[in-house]
């Protein structure tokens, strides 16, 4: 029993300094849409994103010649030609290529776990390889959601859920903070019909507006995908199984 790792939830970037520990994976997840858009990527065969924080950034790597995903208040930025889409990265012209990704949360929880001893990118796309590959590693977990500005969001909230459900499952952890037993039975809940438990959700609504239905339905759909975006120095590329 006392051998069982820790898996547990952060529910927004700046709460990560009072769950950070040694040795830890950190799960970075960010439904609505930026790791949903990375999963995606990495199974249309791109071949590393680089996550940068600011769009000062993103408009240094253009002008070097990278292919730069830009997003702010969910649209893609004025003199960007991708955004945040996971359809904008299925079109089949990124193959073998690099990106450099900036979004509004999503990028910023990637940075905020720089510390971390090895960080991955997790949806709802990947859970059950993921949640998989998280069983076998043998090391305490952490789901770190990227929320919205800093504010607790469901859809994090509930992925965060789904993988320390799974990960309690295989009997080889357990978890301590009520944040991660409050984002286990959110999950519990909103299983059976994200969409609809999602409705009234601030994010779902903002991208509705938006009219990105299409992108939401996709982004709530599970197990579409098993890869498993890995960090390496400060970029992402494919775990290789
Ligand atoms: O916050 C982010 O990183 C984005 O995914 C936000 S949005 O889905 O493009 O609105």
């Amino acid at each position: 029993m006392e051998n069982r790792k820790k898996v547990e939830v952060c529910h927004t970037p700046s709460l990560y300094p009072q769950y950070r520990k040694e040795n830890q994976i950190v799960v970075v997840i960010d439904v609505l849409r930026a790791t949903s858009a990375m999963c995606a990527a990495f199974d249309n065969g791109v071949k590393k994103i680089i996550p940068v924080a600011t769009i000062e950034e993103a408009r240094g790597y253009q002008e070097e010649g990278y292919i730069v995903a830009a997003e702010r208040k969910g649209q893609i930025v004025e003199g960007f030609n991708l955004g945040n889409s996971p359809y904008g990265f299925m079109t089949g012209e990124f193959k073998d290529k690099t990106i450099v990704i900036t979004t509004t949360n999503g990028t910023r929880a990637f940075h905020t776990a720089r510390d971390a001893d090895e960080v991955v990118i997790g949806s709802l796309l990947n859970l059950e390889a993921l949640s998989q590959w998280l069983i076998e590693q043998d090391k305490d977990v952490l789901c770190l959601a990227s929320g919205w500005k800093d504010k607790f969001c469901l859809e994090d909230t509930i992925c965060a859920g789904a993988f320390v459900d799974s990960l309690i499952k295989s009997g080889k952890f357990t978890t301590d903070e009520d944040s991660s037993i409050a984002a286990k039975y959110l999950y519990l809940s909103a299983r059976d019909n994200y969409m609809a438990f999602l409705k009234a959700s601030s994010h779902r609504r903002r991208l509705k507006a938006l009219n990105l239905n299409e992108d939401i339905k996709y982004c709530l759909t599970p197990n579409q995908t098993d890869v498993i975006p890995i960090r390496k120095e400060n970029y992402l590329v494919l775990l290789e199984k």
